[in-house]
Formats: structure tokens, C-alpha cells, sequence
């Protein structure tokens, strides 16, 4: 389904005065900030393929109605999405669980959903039914080289599939390490995976990204052979200058300051992308925001300083992805939530009043360089963030038309009760 252009026009006017008078406040309290208008306006967050559905836990999958099952139906979910918000204009495919059969068909879909296609990522953590080797005990570091061989040609496979849609950059999560110790040689595994993503990265086309995503554990418990940002940045530094780490905010162990990792990254030219989503223990892949805000502050904080510093452009420099699994919410309503929460975080980095913050650095007052961040941090930037969404079509405020225009009651009558995605 799609939304009436009307229906979020009715919503708009019926918000228009209490927005103005917001705005107005915040504008007068934050001279110059209608400048960031157009720089949250660009911004545009990937939704991942297979967020669109209730994704459940190992011990089990409570589903919602209306989910899509198909390909075509998750594009018309984060067209939806992006109807209401203007800023989930991309979509992050997975393949086997998504094959655009046919590519043009799907091209053209997006095309009348105003969306492209982000970062494309293989899947070599699962055996598929037709699969020859199993990936057990691993697919890029193997210790036989049928299966690697077998993972190789899958994500060359992959970049096809993404080179007809447009997509850039392919990411590639690997489930491989070990559960115990004496299982691995952790040495050859590391040489088994760097030769293997070497063949990968040489059937990248010459504009493309290769992003490898780390994870400190699971499901290997032991050791992963991509376990954290020096082991991917390893990879990247030895693969080439199209190679690039991607951090998952979910993928650290606990109190890992990833502000830092950023930073660093951020210098050394090799940050690629972001995969965005929240958590307290682990992986648990909640709604971005949710539980330690002032974090994703921070994080946008250095990646507005490293991004200005080296001179990207904010919108375009890294792929913007959210990576999460819904299992008590509306999968739609939070991603909602979700997207609303990075916009939160990057309006509120773009406050920061950096050459004060740096005068503070260089006189070591540290009272004041902490007052300078919380200052921005404690900004409601709600009023901006509505504005550019009012600005570029969207709705006011996202959630709220969301349920009065009864979208997911109209997604269950379309689709039934009882679908499931693909993947899910
Ligand atoms: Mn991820």
C-alpha cells in the first residue's frame, strides 16, 4: 500500500501551529541551526531487507500481521517508511533470503517508492537447501577449501545481483571462529579468510566498497575470526582501498567505547558504514536509541567531527544502515523510532559548538569541554528534525500518522495474519 499524499497533508495542518510556535522557540534558543535543515534533509539511513518482519528470538517467534513475504512487499513497507519520514529513501538487500529475480522489475519498483539500493550482504552463516558444503564449522577461514571456494563464489554471486540493482557495496558478516579451544588454528584461519576475501574483493567492480563487519562473539563463543575493529581494519588494510570496516553498534563487548573506535577509524580513511541498533548485553538488536542515547550522541559527535575533518559530505561519505530484529513491537513503528533516533543524534552533533569545545581542550577545562557536548546532548531538537521532514513531504510526527491513518490494520487486511517474511 501507499500513503494518500492527503492524508499526511490533513496531518500536517492539524500539527501546524503547535510545530510552528516549537520551532520558533527552538530557533530563537539555537541561532543559525535552520542552517542544518538541508543536511538533515539529505540524510538518508538504509532499512535492512529483513527488519521488515518479527524476526523472534532462539526460543521463539511471536508474529505480527501483515508482514510482507515477499521482496516486492518489504520495498513497499520501507516505502511506506519513507513516505512518512523522508529519510529511509535506501534499502540494504540480503541475499538468499531476497533475490531480485528480476532485477529490472525491481528496478523500476524502486524507482516509483523513491528508493535505492545501500550496501548488499551475502549470507554465509546459514546453509541454504540446495547447498553442497555445509558451513558449519565456518565458510571463509574453512579448513576445507571446497567450502571456501563454495562462500567465494557466493558473494561473487551477491555483487552481481547488487551490480543490476545499482547497489555500491557489499557487506560481508562472517558467523566464523570457534566454540572451543584447540578447535581453530587461530593463525591459519585468519590466512584462510584473507585469502578468500581477496578473491571477493577482486570481483568488486572499480566503484565499488567492500565492508567487513566485525562481532566480538556469537554464534561462535570461543573466538570469531572477525572478532573486533583491529582484527576487520587488519582485512581492509590488507585487501586494498576499496576495503572498509563496518561497525555494528551491536557487535562489541560490553563498555567498549565506540565513540573511539570511530574516531580512529574515521582517521585512518577506513570507516565505511554503520549498522545501527541498540542494546544493553549483547547483540540484542533493539530499536537504535532505546537504551543508551547519549552514546549514539557521542558516536555522531566524533563522526561529525572525523567526517568534517576529512571532508566528507555527511549524507553520502559512509552507508547509514540500521541492522535490528523486532520481537515485541510493530517491526514498522520501530523502525520508525529508530530512524527518528540517529536523526536525533546527528541534529544534536551538529550543535556542538566545536571551536569552543576545542579552545576548552587546549586550556584543559574539562568542566567546560563536558558542558559544551551535554549542552547540545540536552537540546530538544525534535522542532528541527520535524521541520525537514515537513520540509521534503513527510509527516509531523511519523508514529502518530502511522496509527491514525491505521496503516498496519491496512497491511493485515491486504496480506492476512499469518505471513511470514523470507529470511524470518
Ligand atoms: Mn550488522
Amino acid at each position: 500500500m501507499k500513503l494518500d499524499k492527503n492524508v499526511i497533508v490533513a496531518h500536517n495542518e492539524s500539527l501546524a501551529t503547535k510545530h510552528k510556535t516549537k520551532l520558533a522557540h527552538f530557533l530563537e534558543e539555537n541561532e543559525g541551526a535552520n542552517t542544518h535543515i538541508q543536511k538533515l534533509k539529505d540524510f538518508q539511513i538504509g532499512i535492512p531487507s529483513w527488519a521488515l518482519g518479527t524476526g523472534g528470538t532462539r526460543f521463539g517467534r511471536f508474529s505480527g500481521g501483515g508482514e510482507p513475504s515477499n521482496l516486492e512487499e518489504k520495498m513497499a513497507d520501507i516505502g511506506l517508511l519513507h513516505q512518512l519520514n523522508q529519510s529511509s529513501g535506501a534499502i540494504s538487500l540480503h541475499i538468499p533470503w531476497d533475490i531480485p529475480e528480476d532485477a529490472e522489475k525491481i528496478m523500476a519498483l524502486a524507482k516509483s517508492l523513491n528508493l535505492k539500493f545501500d550496501a548488499i550482504n551475502s549470507n554465509t552463516f546459514q546453509d541454504q537447501a540446495n547447498q553442497k558444503y555445509s558451513y558449519k564449522f565456518g565458510s571463509l577461514q574453512n579448513v576445507d577449501k571446497n567450502v571456501r571456494d563454495q562462500a567465494v563464489a557466493h558473494n561473487i554471486e551477491v555483487i552481481k545481483h547488487g551490480e543490476a540493482l545499482g547497489s555500491k557495496s557489499l557487506t560481508v558478516w562472517l558467523a566464523d571462529g570457534s566454540s572451543f579451544p584447540g578447535q581453530l588454528n587461530f593463525r591459519e584461519a585468519f590466512e584462510n579468510t584473507l585469502a578468500s576475501l581477496k578473491e571477493i574483493y577482486a570481483a568488486l567492480p572499480a566503484d565499488w566498497k567492500m565492508f567487513v563487519e566485525y562481532k566480538s562473539n556469537e554464534p561462535n563463543f570461543y573466538s570469531t575470526t572477525v572478532a573486533d575493529w583491529g582484527q576487520s581494519l587488519l582485512y581492509a588494510n590488507k585487501l586494498g582501498p576499496k576495503a572498509y570496516t563496518l561497525v555494528d553498534l551491536g557487535h562489541h563487548l560490553p563498555n567498549a567505547n565506540i565513540e573511539q573506535i570511530v574516531s580512529l577509524l574515521l582517521m585512518e580513511g577506513k570507516l565505511g558504514g554503520f549498522h545501527f541498533n541498540d542494546s544493553k548485553y549483547g547483540d540484542d538488536d533493539l530499536t537504535t536509541g532505546a537504551i543508551k542515547p547519549y552514546q549514539l550522541f557521542l558516536i555522531f559527535n566524533e563522526l561529525v567531527d572525523g567526517m568534517d575533518h576529512a571532508k566528507m559530505n555527511h549524507a553520502s561519505g559512509l552507508a547509514w544502515m540500521i541492522d535490528a530484529s523486532h520481537n515485541v513491537k510493530d517491526p514498522l513503528e520501530d523502525l520508525l523510532q529508530s530512524v527518528e533516533a540517529i536523526m536525533m543524534a546527528y541534529a544534536q552533533a551538529l550543535l556542538v559548538d566545536r571551536k569552543a569545545l576545542k579552545e576548552a581542550q587546549q586550556k584543559n577545562d574539562v568542566s567546560l569541554a563536558q558542558e559544551i557536548l551535554q549542552a547540545a546532548y540536552r537540546t530538544d531538537v525534535r522542532p528541527l528534525i520535524a521541520e525537514a521532514r515537513l520540509q521534503s513531504g513527510g509527516a509531523l510526527e511519523p508514529v502518530k500518522l502511522f496509527r491514525s491513518a491505521k496503516v498496519r490494520e491496512s497491511l493485515v487486511a491486504e496480506r492476512g495474519s499469518e505471513t511470514k517474511a523470507t529470511g524470518l
